[in-house]
């Protein structure tokens, strides 16, 4: 088991569209394995693999509240396959530190997905654990919470962000 490195906006990895995984083998599940011991680290709700420098289709996630058993799960090629209602919830990025912002997302989504094992899931789930896979599957397609703000936000994201990452180059 290994603690990876979180990239940071604006690493260009976090732009790329990530490609499927077309097989499920031991370098895999490491890297699962390494990905949910990280995001537990951090702590996060969700990491998705290019976060970790590696453009592929794969996640995890556990929304679980702390005095609760883990609930984790790990998916591999992600789908969204139906989804209904519109929540504006607040949002933070392990990607993007010190910067949180209101996201529109569905309310409830359906998503389909394949496990370590290769079984195929459909999951319909609402609250935390919706928001955090269209999170987590947005940075599979090269796309962060703060490119979903109007570009007022956006620009004035821009401007904040360049002096949290001043100061958090200045405390290395
Ligand atoms: O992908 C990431 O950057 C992880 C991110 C995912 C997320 C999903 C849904 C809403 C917000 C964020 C995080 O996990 S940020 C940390 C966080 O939200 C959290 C951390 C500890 C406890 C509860 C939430
Ligand atoms: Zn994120």
């Amino acid at each position: 088991m290994a603690l990876l490195k979180i990239l940071h906006y604006p690493d260009p990895v976090l732009s790329r569209v990530a490609e499927p995984v077309d097989t499920i083998d031991a370098a895999l599940r490491t890297l699962a394995s390494d990905m949910a011991e990280t995001m537990y680290a951090a702590p996060g709700v969700g990491l998705a693999a290019p976060q970790v420098g590696i453009s592929r289709r794969l996640i995890v996630l556990d929304c679980t509240p702390k005095d609760e058993p883990r609930q984790l799960y790990v998916a591999i090629n992600p789908e969204i396959i139906a989804h209904s209602g519109t929540l504006f919830e607040e949002e933070g990025c392990l990607s993007v530190p010190g910067y949180y912002a209101r996201v529109e997302r569905d309310e409830e989504i359906t998503v389909r997905f394949l496990d370590l094992a290769g079984e195929q899931h459909e999951l319909t789930t609402d609250g935390l654990l919706a928001v955090a896979f269209q999170h987590e599957i947005d940075h599979l397609n090269g796309m962060l919470f703060v490119d979903r703000l109007s570009s007022l936000k956006k620009s004035l994201f821009r401007k904040k962000y360049k002096k949290i990452l001043a100061q958090l180059e200045e405390s290395l």
